[in-house]
């Protein structure tokens, strides 16, 4: 309701994530607005006047007490809802992994990301991987994992579109996966400060119908470069477009 009219939810899950947001803040901010129009209104309702001397009031009686207790109540009610809310969302988007059509790697650096597509093959970390520099292609309403390496410090691999943030963390492999569902060109960003060119760290993402994708990876597979297998691509293609 509110992240998506400023931002598509270009991922299976990104109307889930939007939700959850659209929940808290209803659930945060009406309480929020109700205590500071009380907090307000009684500091100009009950403000220094000639003649009346001020009382004083420790709060601890019951009278007083009540309305703390009244206000908890509810409070107490929302949090089980976002926990609740957020602890499944989270299993989804992190915890869960559904199994795969295609794998890429995605590797950070001061300040740069080096992405590897799977080439025709479909296979990571063979011959016909396709390295790009700050430009992932990725083919719409396919299963990805992706696999998350940091070369140096820490990074974070941010697609706004997505509703996808994830930590990379020198020395570690970090696998989660995404589902593209709008063709477009959206943002990638680094999101943690690893250095005085950070801002100068944002990709682009380039989500392409499959067979858009099967004709990109065919195109810029370096074997295919090399041979031109034309015969191989177009068989891919019909491959990818079956899947
Ligand atoms: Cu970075």
């Amino acid at each position: 309701m509110i992240l998506n009219s400023v931002l598509p939810e270009a991922s299976t899950y990104a109307a889930d994530i939007d939700r959850l947001f659209d929940v808290i803040t209803l659930l945060v901010g009406v309480p929020f607005l109700i205590a500071s129009f009380l907090f307000f209104s009684f500091i100009f309702r009950f403000k220094k006047r000639e003649g009346t001397p001020a009382k004083y009031i420790t709060g601890t009686e019951h009278q007083y007490m009540k309305w703390i207790h009244r206000a908890h109540v509810p409070i107490l009610l929302f949090d089980v809802i976002i926990v609740v809310m957020a602890v499944n969302v989270w299993y989804d988007v992190k915890q869960d992994l559904p199994e795969a059509n295609s794998t890429v790697r995605v590797i950070a650096q001061q300040w740069a990301w080096t992405f590897v597509h799977p080439g025709p093959d479909n296979v990571l970390d063979t011959a016909d991987d396709i390295v790009t520099i700050n430009e992932l292609h990725v083919a719409k309403d396919t299963l990805y994992h992706y696999k998350l390496e940091a070369l140096d410090v820490l990074h974070d691999f941010s697609v706004p579109a997505f509703r996808l943030k994830q930590d990379a963390i020198p020395g570690r492999v970090i696998t989660g996966w995404f589902e593209p569902t709008l063709a477009g060109e959206f943002g990638i960003q680094c999101a943690e400060i690893c250095g005085i060119g950070h801002g100068l760290m944002p990709a682009r993402l380039i989500v392409e119908d499959r067979a858009q994708h099967a004709a990109w990876i065919a195109e810029n597979s370096p074997l295919s470069v090399a041979a031109g297998v034309e015969d191989e691509s177009a068989s891919e293609r019909t491959r990818l477009a079956a899947r």
